[in-house]
């Protein structure tokens, strides 16, 4: 258990080793000196109490100290950015906080890709580890060959998801290509800052964590390339699980966001690869959820965003079409990055006067005018643990 300024009894995360979101929120707990203890699936309170709860199979999943069961990251933090003010970790001031949304939406969503194919593409060169941490999050008992068995009987379930994430033999050096970019980007930023936004972590740096730790900085295969090609990555992915700074290169840097609602320079390359890269996909995902609510025009508030009204992690209304760097690409629709992009792009909507002037040059400089004019036809929220129609 982790023992913490903000204390209210004990949260409990049901995550993994392994999982994306739950690096995510696990180091959001530890940024915010939030006391909690992390429980995997194989303890049998997941499926006496938790699974019948939530009713579809997802880590992480949070438990508060009154026995609220959250689901999904990003409700988590809600959750407890409204119950503890502090440690802070959405800037103040306008643009930061434009910013901070934005890059938070496009880690937590944008990146998948990457991560699984990174994970599933080199299955062969990293089995032995992959099993042992699948096995890791189902099986609890002595036995290591065991664990390895637990673990082999659901990898093929998430191998499976590289077609719908557009991953496929014709489009993996495409996915990597553009990876390496933006480690390259962010290893310069995080030779001059220890977080995205300067001095302290926020929303942003949490988003980052979901790809960039279980999966990219852990797995042998993309450990490797990191470690070896952006090490200010690797270390930033380091630091994010440590409850302060306590790094060397970063001695004299105030624990603070950059004065006057500067943006670092260095991030606009970074929000420059952002609008490239996740902005087709946004576009044509937009595109796909508008036409659906056109043709669908009478669907109620609490509708689930999913073919079929079903319960899923990760919701699809169908297949998607779109050109990404020269290269066709075919992927599910995902409604829940839109829901993402689209509370950054409120909070961007939302500025005024010499706010508004500073993000849209913002904006202009780094390629993202097309992307920040998208506005989608009905909104969304998340309801009973599912995306729904708000
Ligand atoms: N939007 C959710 C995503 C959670 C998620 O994708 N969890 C993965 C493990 S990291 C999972 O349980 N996937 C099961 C599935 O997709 O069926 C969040 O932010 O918590």
């Amino acid at each position: 258990m982790t023992t913490n300024d903000n204390d209210p009894g004990t949260y409990t995360l049901w995550g993994a080793a392994h999982s994306y979101y739950t690096g995510k929120i696990r180091s959001y707990l530890l940024k915010k000196r939030v006391a909690f203890r992390e429980l995997h699936p194989s303890h049998p309170d997941f499926q006496a109490r938790i699974l019948p709860a939530v009713r579809h199979w997802v880590v992480p999943i949070m438990e508060t100290p009154e026995g609220e069961i959250l689901q999904d990251s990003s409700d988590m933090i809600a959750h407890l950015e409204a119950r503890f003010a502090q440690p802070q970790m959405i800037p103040d001031t306008p643009v930061q906080r434009a910013v901070a949304w934005l890059l938070g939406a496009f880690g937590s969503e944008a990146l998948l890709p990457a991560g699984m194919s990174y994970r599933w593409s080199y299955r062969a060169e990293q089995e032995r580890f992959l099993s042992g941490e699948f096995g890791r999050a189902v099986y609890a008992g002595p036995d290591r060959e065991a664990r390895h068995r637990a673990g082999l009987r659901i990898m093929d379930y998430f191998n499976d998801f590289l077609p719908i994430l557009g991953v496929t033999p014709e489009t993996i050096a495409t996915v990597e290509t553009a990876y390496c970019e933006l480690l390259d980007a962010l290893d310069v930023h995080f030779q001059n800052y220890p977080y995205l936004l300067g001095g302290r972590p926020s929303i942003a740096d949490f988003g980052f964590m979901a790809p960039l730790y279980a999966h990219l900085s852990r797995d042998p295969v993309p450990a490797t390339l990191m470690k070896n090609r952006a090490q200010n990555v690797y270390r930033w992915t380091e630091r994010m699980n440590l409850a302060s700074i306590a790094d060397g290169e970063f001695g004299d840097c105030p624990e603070s966001y950059p004065a006057n609602d500067e943006i670092p320079p260095t991030l606009e390359p970074v929000l420059r690869l952002i609008f490239q890269d996740w902005g087709a996909e946004l576009l044509a995902n937009a595109a796909f959820f508008n036409a659906w609510i056109a043709s669908n025009p009478s669907l109620p508030v609490g509708q689930v965003v999913c073919a079929g009204g079903n319960r899923k992690v990760h919701p699809t209304l169908g297949f998607l079409d779109y050109q990404w760097r020269g290269r066709s690409i075919r992927r599910h629709s995902l409604p829940h990055a839109l829901w993402r992009f689209d509370e950054a792009a409120e909070c961007a909507r939302s500025l005024r006067g010499d706010a508004r002037a500073r993000f849209d040059a913002l904006v202009q400089r780094t390629g993202g005018e097309q992307v920040m004019a998208i506005r989608l036809a009905r909104p969304m929220k998340r309801q009973d643990y599912v995306l729904v129609l708000a």
